[in-house]
This record gives C-alpha cells, structure tokens and sequence, in this order.
C-alpha cells in the first residue's frame, strides 16, 4: 500500500463548491445537529409537501425503525424531470453512445425525456400496473431503460431491475420473490457486437415466474422473437396508443422507489428496498458535492443500468441534478481497448467515473490506446466497487488523467443508496488506493471482533453509528432478515461486511468483504449461492466456494465440488460444471478454478472451514494454520496436492 499523498490542485480548491475548510464545516455540523442539516439539505429537493420531519430511527431490537423526512410528500420522476422544464428544458437530459461506434448517438433533452418518460408511464398504466405494485426491468443499456425506472417511479409503482447477465432462472427467482406482474424487456441487447437474447431469456424464465402476467418489449435490435398473444406488447405499439402527459403522483417520502437484488453471505440474494425520499436526497448530495457536478457538464458513469451504481449515478442523482448524463451501450474494449477514450472524446465528457476492473483490464492493453485520444476534457475521474491498486490507480491518474484530473475513490454499498467515504476532489489531500474521509452525514466506526469501538489508527470491521437519509429500509418482504443481517452482528450498528485499516490522518483504507461474499470484477457473489447452484447437478454431492486473487477481477471464484460415488471428475465434467453455474446464475458467476475434492476439510462438528479452503485457493499452502481440529486432517493434503490454477 502507499501512503504518498497528492494534495488538492489549487485551482480545484479555489473553484470547488467545497474546500477543506468547508468540508470541516459541513462534516462538523452534520454530527452535531443532523436534524437541522438534513432539513437544510433536504431542500435540494422539489417537494409537493416540504418536511418537517428529519430523521427518526433506531437500531436497537427493541423499536428498531428507519425513516426520514416522514412527513414530506414528492415525486422522483419530477424532481428528476418536470423541474427542470422551465430553466433547462433544452439541455441534453441523455446522452446514448450505442454499442457500434460508426451509429449515431442520441440525445434527449429535459422537454424530450418528459415526454418519452410520460408515454411509458401511460403504458404501464394502460397495462394495468398501479401505485405500490412492483415491475421487473431486464433491460440492455439503451435509453428506454432509464425511461422505464422514471416511468415507475412516475406512477409510484416500485421498480426491480435484475442486470441484463443474469440468466432466465435468477431472473425467475427476482421476479418471484416481489410477485411482479410485469416485466419491461427488449427484444434484444447489444454488448461488444455479440447479441443477448433478453426476451428468449424472459421466455425461459417464464416457467417459474409464475406471478408473471405480462411482457412489455422494447424494440432495440429488431431481431426476430417469438410474442405471445395475451401475454406480449410491444412497447411502440402501446406506446403509439397513449397521450404525452402523465400526472406525476403524489407520493410519501418514505414510500418505496425500488427494490435491487444483491448477494449476501447466506442463501438467496437479497431484495435491498429502497425509500423515495431520502434515497433521492442522497444520490443527488451525493453526485452535486462528490462530482462537484454543474449543469451543463458531460458526466459519465460507465456502470450497468443493472446495478446500485447506475441507478444512483447513471440515473438518479444526475438527473435530480438537471445533469447531462452520457449512457452507454457497449464495453470498454470493443472494437478495441481505446473506446473508453473515443468517447471521451467524442462527447467532450469532462467527469468520468468507472470500475477499478476496467481500468486493470485496459491497463493490460498498454498505454498506446490511451495516448491516441486527446482526454483534455476529462476534469475529474472517479472509481467504484472495489479497492483500487495503487498501481491501476496512478496509472489512471498519470496516464489517462495526465496528472491533471483529481481521482474519487468512492465506497458505498447497494444498502447505502450512494456514496458514503469518498474525497471531495476540491477538499481532499489524495492517497492512492484509500477511499479517504466520510462524507458530512456519515458517521464510520471501525469495531474488532467483540464490537469495541477501535479509536485512532486501527483496523478491524467497518460499522455505521447512525443512520443516513440513503439507507436501505427493508429487505423486501423479510423485516427480520433485514434486522439480522446488519444490525445483530455489532448491536446498536449498521455493519457493512467490510473489513477497514484507519490511519494516522484519519483516512480509511477499505481491504474487502470479510463475510462470505467474493467482489468479482465489482460485482458482489454471495459464495452460497454459487454453492447451491453447484449441488442442483446431478453428479455434485457437496460443493464449498471461495475467493481467490485475480489479476483483473480483483477476485476469482474458486469451487472445490465433492462428486456423488462412482462419478469421474475430469475436464468434461469440470467444463460442463462450469456452464452449469453460468447457467443457473449468469456468466458473472462461473468459477474461474474448479477442484474436484474427495473430501472437504471439516470440524468435528461438520463446519466447512473455509479459512483453509481460502488459503490453498489463494496457493499460500505454507501457512495452513492450525488443522488438527478437522475431522480428516488427511484430505488437506490431498487439496494441496491437486489444487489447480
Ligand atoms: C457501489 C457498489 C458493495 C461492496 C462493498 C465493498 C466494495 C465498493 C469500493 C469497495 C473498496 C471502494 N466496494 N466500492 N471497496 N473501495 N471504493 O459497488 O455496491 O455492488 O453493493 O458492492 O463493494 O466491499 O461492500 P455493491
């Protein structure tokens, strides 16, 4: 790690909105006076009913609740939208960079988007989707996506995007779980010139959503798919049959936006619930103060649509904004490993803020493709998702930056709604690979393992004190699992899942989950589900999966897998192994290593002892530690011995 740091650019501290001295300020009077602050801030926001109510929460077992601004009545889609209409209805709302660079991109302004979110919003209705009920988006990145999230958010139905990677039957279980009677899909998605076949996949999933009544299709591609009558509408056809004004409802600060499905350590993925009200406020204060973001500005989150951080900062928070936000369709290496920079160019993006994989993966490619494009507009840079290497780090700040551009090495969580220890690029001293200070609002406690608050430089697990207007409400339908999973670890704490190092300035170090969820690439994999899926097949008698190091997804995915009797464990089957989980659970979760194992090292009392599964994965077979409380200390070194990358 390093600890050099790179001070603020002065003229980033002299334009800036906030400065160090400011950030004290905020920071300061955020703790002291959080009801004052969070009503002053909450006036960032368009509000049918202004609060008077800031936060109110507790989380102890007793009268555990979370809710903010309660009083307070608005809605997201005009406050992302019909606000802007009188000073900036003609300033580029979206801006689309399709997957083929040789088409034109497309551009919506604030008055276009209106109406094109208006026309969606009148179809869900016409479709029979009403206030509270919930409406599963499996969408490509085109722009009828976002215009799918304001549209629900419109008419106060609750939306649940599941990533365009996911396979028929995670989509099955996503659209069963929230009993969602419609699903918003495309015909089909664009991705680096090869197509994704989103409507055969709705198609598939069909069989075990059952809660499934109907299937808007947006036409993307105009590929050939099968419609079913009854079931199927095409998008531009009811679209064609609907009026251009929809009245925005009126709805409670804290009545659902969205749910969004995510891994955790134990069993089926998670469905994070989301408020409308202090959700909002959190990604708007967030990307204002973090981005130091201006009308007018070309700003472009490079994630999917399918994950926290594109409806945060994709979506939401540009747009509450009055932003220009640049969306785009395809990857960063195709046609070739310049595209990031073409578009840079090409759109005159001046904000740029990505995913540590990406920036390892084309930094691999060699600095030719970078230095090719001009990137003087780039002004800032940031990253998300993972801990960023030092070295992917200073590459991104010398080679793509020219030294010129601050980076925002952003933490967050899908639970934080956005943004929680980030610098502020006219405020903070930089260190890379550290996501530095916490934003004003957020109070971060770094706790060991009985829970004792660790003062000073320390590391142990990374804890939130209090609440903040971004926080999840509810795991969708299971209150109590939502209690369980954050807040018994360390009592009286929201707790992260996040181990953290603080140092002598201050300034956290986040170093990677310390449950049982791997960070492939920036996406979170819970290990038991990758597990589950394993033992579906016929031939698997028991399976246990782990971490390992990988040099462009941060983290691999490691399966040792125990076959049934009489069963042979050869390249065939670890093949066939590896496109069954990309099968059940999407290509994101195919294990990058598969081990068959005669036997798993166990306690006596039949526990997996995963901390010895990790190190072997890892190939550190020096320092097994302690085995001789397994049952068989036999089979670790058959596993030594077979290990495989
Ligand atoms: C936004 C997002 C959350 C997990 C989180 C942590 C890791 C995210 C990070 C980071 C180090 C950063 N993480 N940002 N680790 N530095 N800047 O990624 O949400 O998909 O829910 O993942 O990602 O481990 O707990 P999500």
């Amino acid at each position: 790690m390093s600890d050099s740091l790179y001070p603020v650019p002065e003229q980033w501290a002299r334009r800036a909105r906030v400065d160090a001295a400011g950030y004290e300020k905020l920071y300061g009077r955020s703790i002291a006076d959080p009801g004052s602050f969070w009503l002053e801030q909450a006036k960032r926001l368009d509000w049918i009913r202004r609060p008077e109510l800031a936060g109110d929460w507790s989380f102890d077992e007793e009268d555990f609740h979370i809710s903010w601004f309660a009083d307070g009545k608005l809605n997201v889609a005009a406050n992302c939208v019909d606000r802007h209409l009188a000073r900036r209805g003609d300033d580029i709302a979206i801006l689309w960079e399709p997957d083929e660079p040789s088409e034109e991109a497309r551009r919506y302004t604030y008055r276009q988007l209106h109406e094109e979110v208006c026309r969606f919003a009148n179809v869900l209705k016409a479709e029979g989707v009403e206030k509270g009920d919930r409406v599963t988006i499996y969408m490509p990145m085109i722009p009828e996506a976002a215009f799918a999230l304001l549209a629900c958010a419109r008419i106060g139905a609750i939306h649940s995007v599941v990533f365009g990677g996911f396979s028929p039957e995670a989509l099955a279980g996503r659209i069963t779980d929230c009993d969602s009677k419609v699903v918003i899909t495309a015909d089909e998605g664009r991705r680096g010139g090869k197509r994704v076949p989103l409507k055969a996949n709705v198609d598939a999933a069909a069989a075990h959503a059952r809660a499934m009544e109907k299937v808007i299709v947006v036409q993307a591609t105009g590929g050939e798919v099968a419609m079913q009558p009854g079931r199927d509408v095409w998008y531009h056809e009811a679209a064609a049959l609907v009026s251009a004004e929809c009245p925005a409802e009126p709805m409670g600060a804290e009545d659902p936006l969205f749910i969004l499905y995510t891994s955790g350590s134990t069993g089926q993925p998670k469905g994070v619930l989301h408020s409308s009200a202090g959700y909002l406020l959190w990604a708007s204060y967030t990307h204002e103060l973090v981005f130091d973001y201006r009308p007018g500005q070309v700003y472009w989150c490079a994630a999917d649509i399918g994950w926290v951080t594109g409806h945060s900062y994709i979506v939401y928070g540009p747009l509450a904004n009055g932003g220009t936000t640049l969306m785009f369709e395809g990857v960063p290496n195709w046609p070739d490993a310049s595209r990031i920079w073409q578009v840079v160019d090409r759109h005159q993006v001046e904000i740029l803020y990505t995913a540590p994989t990406a920036l390892r993966a084309l930094m691999r490619e060699g600095d030719a493709f970078v230095a090719k494009t001009s990137r003087k507009s780039l002004t800032l840079l940031g990253t998300v998702g993972e801990p960023i290497n030092p070295e992917a780090w200073r590459w991104y700040h010398e080679v793509v930056g020219e030294g010129r551009c601050p980076i925002v090495d952003t933490w967050w969580q899908t639970e934080t709604g956005g943004q929680m220890i980030t610098p502020l690029p006219g405020a903070t001293a930089l260190k890379p690979g550290s996501a530095t200070l916490p934003l004003p609002g957020v109070d971060p406690q770094i706790v060991d393992a009985e829970g004792n608050v660790l003062h000073g430089p320390t590391e142990g697990n990374l804890c939130i004190a209090r609440s903040w207007p971004g926080q999840m409400r509810t795991v969708w339908g299971d209150h109590a699992r939502f209690f369980q999973t954050y807040f018994t670890t360390y009592r009286g704490k929201y707790f992260t899942g996040d181990g953290c190092r603080r140092d002598e300035d201050g300034y956290y170090w986040i170093t990677g989950r310390v449950d049982d969820v791997i960070n492939v690439s920036g996406h979170r994999m819970g290990t038991a589900e990758v597990e589950s899926a394993l033992v579906l097949h016929p031939k698997v008698a028991e399976a246990a999966v782990v971490g390992m190091p990988h040099d462009i997804k941060g983290q691999g995915i490691y399966a040792y897998v125990t076959l049934n009797a009489h069963c042979v464990g050869d390249e065939a089957l670890r093949t066939e192994l590896r496109n069954w989980v990309r099968t059940e659970i999407g290509p994101i979760a195919t294990p990058d290593a598969l081990q068959f194992a005669p036997g798993l090292p166990k306690t006596r009392s039949g526990k997996i002892m995963r901390r010895i599964l990790r190190k072997i994965a890892e190939g550190d077979v020096s320092s097994l530690g302690d085995t001789s409380t397994l049952a068989d200390p036999a089979v670790v070194d058959d596993l030594v011995a077979n290990r495989v990358g």
